[in-house]
C-alpha cells in the first residue's frame, strides 16, 4: 500500500521531527506561542506533508502514537521558551476519539513539566461530527487537565455552530483560504469579521492564519483577531530556530 511501508518503518525508528511556527499578538506584534507542525523526512520519498501521511496514519492504527511523540516534543521544547509562551498541538479526529488522549497529554506534561495552561489542543470541526458524545468526555476531560482546544481551520467544515457552546472551545482559528484574499474581497472581509464579532461575544480567542501580507496583517488586527500566523512572520521552522527568533524580535 502507497506509503504504508515506509511510514511504519518512520514510525519504528522516529523519523519526525516537530517545526514551530511563531503567533504574534495582532496589536502588539509580541510573540505569544507558536503551533507545532509535524515534519517528516523520507529518505525515499524526501519530505511528505502531514496532510498526506496522517490520514494513513490514521487507517493503519499509527495515529495515536506518532501524535503521542509530537505531545511529548511540543511539550519538551516549550519547557525551553519563556514561560508566558504558549504550544499549539494539532488533534487529528481519529486521536480525539482515542479514550487514552487524556492520559497520554497528561503524561506528556507530567514528564515535561510543562503547565497544563501553556498547552493547546487544535482540533477540527470533522472530529466533532461522528461520536461527540465521546468527543465531548474527552474534550471535558482534557478541560480539566488545564488544557485548552482551539477549532482549527474554522469554516471549512461542516461548521455548526452550535460546537462552539456545546463543546469546551477557548479559541477559534479563521482558516486562511478566508485570509488569502484579503482585504480586497468583500465577501472574504464580511465573513473575516463575522468570525471575529463571533469569538469575541462567545469570549473566545481568534487567530487569523496564513497571513502573507503586511495588508493582511493590518485588516486582522483593525478586525477584532487576536492572534495571527503566517508567512509574513514566520514559516514553520526549528525549535532552536524559534528560540533565536524569540532573540531577534525581544
Ligand atoms: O504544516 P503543514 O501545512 O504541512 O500541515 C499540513 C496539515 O497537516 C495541516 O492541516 C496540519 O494541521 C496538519 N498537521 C501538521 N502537523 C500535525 C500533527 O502533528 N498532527 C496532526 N494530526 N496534524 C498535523
Ligand atoms: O490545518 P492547519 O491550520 O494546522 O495547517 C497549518 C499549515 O498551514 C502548516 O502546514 C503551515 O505550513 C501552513 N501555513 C502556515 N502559514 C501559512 C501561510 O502564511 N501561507 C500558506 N500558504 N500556508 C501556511
Ligand atoms: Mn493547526
Ligand atoms: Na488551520
Amino acid at each position: 500500500r502507497f506509503l504504508e511501508v515506509d511510514l511504519r518503518r518512520a514510525c519504528m525508528r522516529d523519523d519526525f521531527e516537530v517545526f514551530y511556527q511563531p503567533v504574534i499578538d495582532s496589536q502588539t506584534g509580541v510573540v505569544t506561542g507558536a503551533e507545532a507542525l509535524l515534519r517528516w523526512h523520507c529518505p525515499e520519498r524526501g519530505y511528505v506533508s502531514p496532510a498526506e501521511f496522517i490520514p494513513i496514519a490514521e487507517e493503519l492504527g499509527l495515529v495515536s502514537r506518532i501524535g503521542a511523540k509530537v505531545l511529548q516534543q511540543a511539550c519538551r521544547d516549550a519547557t525551553t521558551w519563556p514561560e508566558e509562551l504558549d504550544v499549539a498541538v494539532n488533534v487529528s479526529p481519529v486521536q480525539l476519539l482515542d479514550p487514552r488522549l487524556p492520559q497520554i497529554v497528561s503524561q506528556a506534561l507530567l514528564e515535561s513539566g510543562l503547565r497544563a495552561e501553556r498547552l493547546e489542543l487544535e482540533i477540527t470541526e470533522t472530529a466533532l461530527l461522528g461520536d461527540d458524545e465521546a468527543a465531548l468526555r474527552t474534550l471535558n476531560h482534557l478541560r480539566d487537565l488545564g488544557v485548552r482546544i482551539s477549532l482549527d481551520d474554522f469554516g471549512t467544515g461542516y461548521s455548526s455552530l452550535s460546537y462552539l457552546h456545546r463543546f469546551p472551545i477557548s479559541r477559534i482559528k479563521i482558516d486562511r483560504s478566508f485570509i488569502c484574499r484579503l482585504p480586497d474581497d468583500e465577501g472574504s472581509a464580511s465573513i473575516v469579521r463575522a468570525i471575529a464579532q463571533l469569538g469575541e461575544s462567545l469570549d473566545m480567542k481568534v487567530t487569523a492564519e496564513g497571513i502573507e501580507t503586511s495588508e493582511q496583517l493590518s485588516f486582522i488586527a483593525k478586525h477584532g483577531c487576536d492572534h495571527v500566523q503566517g508567512f509574513l512572520i514566520s514559516r514553520p521552522i526549528r525549535v532552536a530556530d524559534f528560540l533565536a527568533l524569540l532573540e531577534a524580535r525581544a
